[in-house]
């Protein structure tokens, strides 16, 4: 779940395939080491597979020392070593984002122009390239001791068990946010052309993107609040773990601002969007107890952490990559999907994701531990409703699955170029685009510029839309004078 689908998700396969269109570019810099980067995630999920194949994996994604080296039968080094391939991807796709966005912005797409998807993919490729080589070192160690006994980890063979506490979770922190960050950067996008308004602090939103990148650096010890870390220590990560909440809510602050008197539509897209800005708010609102000393001592280990961890990662990345997915894909594919099918998908999804996790904050308060199989007689109830939301959750998802295949089959219902008024370059090309993505480059304005697209539109012979009187949104943004 973790390093195959939702690192690699939206930066990999969103970034992908909007990435460049947003540029009005053909391509990423390099083709080439992009594919190379997709068979360096198969062979990494071929290891995976492997590993499930034989003797499964039970160390969980953080492959704790000493156990995952000394003590687990399963079959770790064929997980390690996948992780540490599926890690070259993950540095290959950073890269290539990285220079594609250095060298293949047409003239006139300066900095400030860049929709805030590729600010988000940006400040992503950055801690890709940054944070994953030293989670493959610690990979790599971690294999060496296994397979060689050499010390490392292991206290009895006079290693240290907290340094892979720390290597891991130097990289593991930063992870978070290759997830989370491209999850904003959709939700930015999606929240601006369903309220057909300009987002509001486009430039604030697109550097505490890199605020985040440079803030996550320099938190991991708030995963080692009770693993004997000095008081000094675990003072000054959770100060700086509460600075991560900073540029994390003026995004919240802004999308809320974007809506407030937007002629908001509601697409299956936006409904996504608007359920990230739910769950991602529980999931970072409850990330301040984890982050407080005292009541992290409490928590610690406890169904606390999954709920939260789950709201960030399940409800603000997954959600937010659904709903991309679900934004791209007249794009992607040419066809549009029903919405009333997408729709009761993507509701029964969020309601089930509700109840799954929301009971789990109770449990956890209470004392229930995590990593176990089982459970004490009291934390019962709350099990039975996680059961029940879990089951929601997965036919929410089917339905959702459902009305994407069907899309494709049968009588295709012809999508086209731009079905929802987006403004972004993407939308500028037919649906699907051609494989070098524009005939002719198109033309580079202002990002978001909703007043300029409407008058566009009114020149073609749509519904003429008298830029002022016609419609009070318009006439509040001032859309005569950018006209
Ligand atoms: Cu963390």
């Amino acid at each position: 779940m973790v390093f195959l689908v939702i690192i690699p998700g939206i930066p990999a396969a969103l970034g992908n395939f909007a990435l460049p269109m947003m540029l009005g570019a053909k391509d990423v810099a390099y083709p080439k080491l992009n594919r190379f980067s997709y068979h360096l995630w198969l062979t990494g999920a071929l290891f995976f597979v492997i590993a499930l194949l034989t003797k499964g994996l039970d160390t969980g994604w953080t492959f704790y020392a000493p156990y995952s080296t000394s003590h687990s039968d399963s079959a770790v080094i064929w997980a390690t070593m996948g992780a540490f391939i599926l890690g070259f991807s993950s540095i290959f796709t950073g890269l290539n984002m990285l220079v594609t966005v250095h060298k293949m912005r047409p003239d006139g797409m300066t900095w400030f122009r860049m929709p805030l998807f590729i600010w988000a993919i940006y400040a992503t490729a950055v801690i890709q390239i940054l944070a994953t080589p030293v989670i493959g070192i610690a990979l790599l160690m971690l294999t060496i001791e296994r397979a060689l006994g050499v010390g490392i980890f292991d206290p009895a063979l006079g290693g240290d068990p907290v340094l892979f506490e720390h290597i891991f979770w130097f990289y593991s922190h930063p992870a978070v946010y290759v997830m989370v960050l491209p999850a904003m950067g959709v939700v930015s996008e999606l929240i601006s052309n369903f309220s057909r308004k300009p987002i509001f602090g486009y430039r604030s939103i697109a550097f505490s993107s890199v605020a985040i990148a440079i803030f996550s650096f320099i938190v991991w010890g708030h995963h080692m609040f009770v693993s004997g870390q000095s008081d000094i220590v675990n003072v000054v990560f959770s100060a700086l773990t509460f600075s991560v909440a900073v540029p994390s809510a003026i995004k919240v602050f802004n999308w809320v601002a974007t809506l407030y008197k937007g002629s908001i539509s509601l697409d299956t897209p936006m409904w996504y969007a608007l359920a990230v800005i739910w769950l991602f708010g529980i999931g970072g609102l409850t990330g301040l107890w984890l982050g407080t000393l005292g009541t992290d001592i409490h928590l610690h280990d406890t169904y606390f952490v999954v709920a939260h961890f789950h709201f960030v990662m399940v409800g603000s990345a997954i959600f937010a990559f659904i709903g991309g997915i679900f934004y791209w894909w007249p794009k992607m594919f040419g066809v549009m999907y029903n919405e009333c099918v997408a729709k009761l998908g993507c509701f029964l999804a969020f309601a089930g994701f509700n109840i799954t996790f929301l009971p789990q904050f109770v449990a956890g308060s209470k004392g229930m531990p995590r990593r176990y199989f089982d459970y004490a007689p009291e934390f019962a109830s709350y099990n039975y409703w996680s059961s029940i939301g879990a089951m929601v959750l997965g036919v929410g998802l089917s339905i959702a699955l459902y009305s994407l295949v069907r899309s494709l089959m049968g009588e295709r219902k012809v999508a086209p170029a731009n079905p929802w008024g987006a403004v972004t370059l993407d939308w500028q090309c037919t649906s699907p685009p051609p494989p070098h993505n524009f005939d002719h480059a198109p033309p580079v304005e202002g990002p978001y510029d909703h007043e300029l697209v409407r008058w566009k539109e009114s020149l073609n012979g749509y519904e003429p839309v008298d830029p002022v009187d016609g419609d009070p949104n318009l006439a509040r943004m001032g859309s005569a004078k950018t006209v």
